[in-house]
């Protein structure tokens, strides 16, 4: 989306990081290395990226990196603290002391209100976060606060509800169940093993969460959104969708394995983008169903290498 507004883009990338998502820009030469550069570091490696942000001086801050997988993070506690909180917090020193500070977003998680007083939540919704990813997220964004109030840095926070797109990584659920209802049809996968099929989320489209992102830096006042659909679906239905759009029968091949049940569930996590709407002009288009059905068509025609992503969750 920064491209096509005529950005030029540095992007931080891991080492190990191949980049697959990135291909169809790295390979076209008009692009890579032209409007578009990858350096390499990450959240535990603050001298580089601060060498990084002195060198490129943005104007803009995009903060999504992090350990994101919350089913991942009661495994991992200590590494998601690390990345997600104190990577978040590495970032916010290094923009204090830089001569030029860029307007940063920070990606914060719907998660950070774990089992909330009240539904649908806003920007008033005090956290109460379940999980250690939404116990490190609710530490990050508190951090943004106190930076912006008591460094007068320029960064906000975006509240993200869950957002999908047919470049969502195969360890979430939309994503893993996509790809198995195409691959069951193709006849490369047996069936879908899945944990609580009564889970609910508010499942929106990434295109216009990116959207949202945007429009956050572009707004006069660093303060923090809420970004949402207000609906509120569950598992089952994303697998309903899913295998209707391959014409096949989910109850067939879908099971429940009490393995992949999580230690602990947020409730009712439902957004009220209403904030956003009104001083930002945002607007969630999406249809769930749409956009289900779009993420399994795509899997039709993806290669392995893009679904794999070497976690089995
Ligand atoms: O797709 P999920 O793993 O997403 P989750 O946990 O809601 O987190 C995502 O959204 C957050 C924003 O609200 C982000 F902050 C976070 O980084 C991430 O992008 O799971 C969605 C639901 C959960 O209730 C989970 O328990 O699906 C349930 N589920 C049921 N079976 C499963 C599975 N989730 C996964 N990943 N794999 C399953 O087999």
């Amino acid at each position: 989306m920064l491209l096509e507004k005529q950005y030029e883009v540095h992007g931080i990338i891991r080492p190990a990081s191949d980049c697959f998502r990135l291909k169809h820009l790295l390979d076209n030469p008009e692009i890579h290395n032209r409007r578009l550069f990858l350096h390499q570091s990450d959240l535990t490696n603050p001298g580089t990226t601060a060498a990084i942000l002195g060198d490129t001086s943005p104007d803009e801050l995009y903060h999504l990196a992090g350990q994101s997988h919350v089913g991942l993070s009661f495994e991992m506690v200590e590494s998601t603290c690390e990345m997600t909180a104190l990577g978040t917090l590495r970032l916010l020193e290094i923009m204090r002391h830089l001569k030029k500070r860029p307007r940063l977003f920070h990606a914060s998680s719907s998660e950070v209100f774990g089992q909330p007083a009240s539904t649908p939540q806003d920007e008033n919704t005090p956290f109460r976060p379940v999980t250690p990813y939404g116990c490190a997220k609710t530490f990050a964004t508190q951090m943004v606060c106190i930076y912006r109030q008591t460094f007068g840095l320029f960064a906000s926070n975006g509240i993200l509800y869950n957002h999908e797109s047919p470049r969502r990584g195969a360890d979430f659920v939309t994503a893993k169940i996509c790809s198995a209802a195409a691959a069951i049809k193709q006849g490369t996968q047996r069936e879908l093993a899945l944990g609580s099929l009564t889970a609910q989320r508010d499942w929106g489209d990434a295109r216009d969460f990116v959207k949202g992102m945007w429009l956050v830096l572009q707004h006069p006042i660093a303060e923090d959104f809420v970004f949402a659909t207000g609906e509120l679906h569950s598992v089952q239905e994303i697998v309903e969708i899913a295998f209707a759009a391959v014409d096949l029968d989910w109850r067939k091949y879908v099971k429940q394995d009490p393995g992949l049940l999580r230690p602990n569930e947020p409730a009712r996590l439902l957004g009220n983008a209403a904030k956003a709407q009104r001083l930002l002009h945002w607007r969630a288009t999406s249809n769930l169903p749409k956009l289900i059905t779009e993420m399994t068509k795509a899997n039709l025609t993806k290669g392995v290498s893009e679904s794999y992503s070497g976690l089995n969750s």
